[in-house]
């Protein structure tokens, strides 16, 4: 069977390979996004929701100078599927102290590593965190635990020679608060006879220990047996979050997004291998990205993101007509200087030797664009119009108004007049070579 992350990537790739991104190629698109998330047993409804906005906004798009189509619209196509994700990351905390977490998950799914992992984590964060072992499944399951984070101080309740689970658990729970810990994380067991008597002891339990919330362990590598799983512990006992673990292998987690949708429960952590630190907090932007296998997908909706804000087709002729004026040339800067400090879109650029720059020059520059744009709203419109009468004695009332000094004004007419001549300078070039090297692929 196909995978969600295979099938995403097919449409998109196939998209990618259509000769334009023309309206067969988007409605191909997103037949084939429809395909994959219905594999994945994502409601039909959320299906058509998502697919229905990717196709209005894939119409009405109108890609800025510098960006394909088809770059357009697999950045439209990557938020609206983290948006099914909840969008931004969800950072856990505890609702309230003491807390009590139960942590489920079939066996072998990784759930006491996480265990370890969230406690040594969570006392890094400055709390109390202990553990109970409850799995009497598993042959040393409790050594397993102390192995895992004894030499940390972070306090483990378990009995490995008793066999009921509830009663070492209420008993557990009692031992850990009366540490003093604020949150107590209880380990379950995973190897039962069969799923069946696993439920049984999973409903028991949250019946008789009542935790604040439930935790749900899924394997990032099982793909679609996420989903019936999360169903099945769901039922059980109400699942508040999820973690998905093996992130590290070659695994791309397309499940996660089933089981997600299955519990309607968040994911808030990762687990990206088997020693102590190896734990992230989710991003669904770095999950979405990896499931499409565009690991520079931030990079595309960067450049997207940049062309978007920095020109409009009109205002890239006007520029390259060399008819820019002043204001011109500082809108454009103010336009980047809003999108973060300006050093970073230097960075960008690829213009060899400015890649480097220390971050030193990068601040120079910032404030130099914030000098020159309160000189141009100190000028006069016809100094703006043209810079070229802008005199020593005008330089100077410039400044003032503008709390600059006169070398900044010059400076910045000295910009602009070379800035002009530079633009002049490719139209020229424009003319002399075929017109057809300058079109953009679209
Ligand atoms: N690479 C990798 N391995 C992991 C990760 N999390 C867990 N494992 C490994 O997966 C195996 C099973 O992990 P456990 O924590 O014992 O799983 P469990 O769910 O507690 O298993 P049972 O107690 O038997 O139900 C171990 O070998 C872990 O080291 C992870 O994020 N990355
Ligand atoms: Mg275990």
């Amino acid at each position: 069977m196909v995978s969600l992350g295979e099938a995403l990537r097919s449409a998109i790739s196939k998209f990618m390979g259509a000769p334009t991104a023309d309206r067969q190629a988007i409605e191909e698109l997103i037949r084939g996004i429809q395909r994959a998330l219905l594999l994945s047993d994502v409601n039909v409804e959320l299906v058509k929701k998502i697919s229905d906005s990717v196709k209005k906004r894939a119409e009405e798009a109108k890609p800025p100078p510098g960006i394909s189509r088809k770059d357009q619209i697999v950045k439209i196509v990557y938020e609206e599927l983290i948006g099914l994700l909840g969008g931004t990351a969800k950072k856990f905390e505890l609702r309230k102290k003491p807390y009590v977490l139960m942590v489920v998950g079939i066996q072998g799914s990784g759930k006491t590593t996480t265990i370890a992992k969230i406690a040594y984590y969570l006392f890094r964060n400055g709390y109390r965190p202990g553990v109970v072992c409850a799995d009497t499944y598993r042959p040393a399951a409790y050594e397993q635990l102390v192995q895992l984070i004894g030499n940390t101080g972070i306090p483990i309740y378990g009995e490995p020679n008793s066999g009921d689970a509830v009663s070492i658990t209420l008993r557990g729970v009692e031992e850990i608060k009366k540490k003093g810990c604020d949150i107590v994380i209880i380990d379950t067991a995973g190897r039962h006879r069969d799923q069946e008597s696993l439920m049984k002891e999973m409903a028991e339990l949250q019946e008789k220990i009542r935790p604040d919330e439930v935790a749900l362990v899924i394997d990032g590598t099982i793909g679609q047996q996420a989903k019936t799983q999360a169903e099945a512990f769901n039922k059980t006992a109400k699942i508040g979050w999820i973690i998905i673990t093996k992130m590290d292998t070659s695994a791309r987690g397309g499940g996660a997004l089933s089981a997600v949708v299955a519990t309607g429960a968040p994911i808030y952590f990762i687990g990206t291998g088997e020693k102590l630190g190896d734990i992230e907090p989710f991003d669904p932007k770095r999950y979405i990205a990896r499931l499409l296998g565009i690991p520079d997908i931030e990079g595309l909706i960067e450049r997207v993101r940049m062309a978007e804000i920095s020109v409009t087709e009109e205002e890239a002729e006007k520029i390259l007509s060399g008819k820019f004026t002043l204001m011109d040339m500082v809108k454009q800067i103010r336009e980047l200087r809003k999108t973060g400090p300006l050093g970073k879109l230097v960075k960008m650029l690829p213009i060899p030797g400015l890649g480097n720059l220390p971050d030193e020059e990068l601040n120079k520059m910032e404030e130099q664009a914030k000098k020159w744009e309160a000189a141009v709203y100190s000028m006069t419109p016809e100094e703006r119009e043209d810079p070229g009468i802008i005199d020593s004695s005008r330089a100077r009332r410039i400044a003032r108004g503008a709390g600059i000094a006169e070398k900044d004004v010059k400076q910045l007419v000295k910009q602009y007049q070379e800035a002009r001549k530079m633009m002049r300078s490719i139209k020229r070039a424009q003319h002399r070579v075929p017109k057809e090297l300058f079109m953009k692929k679209r």
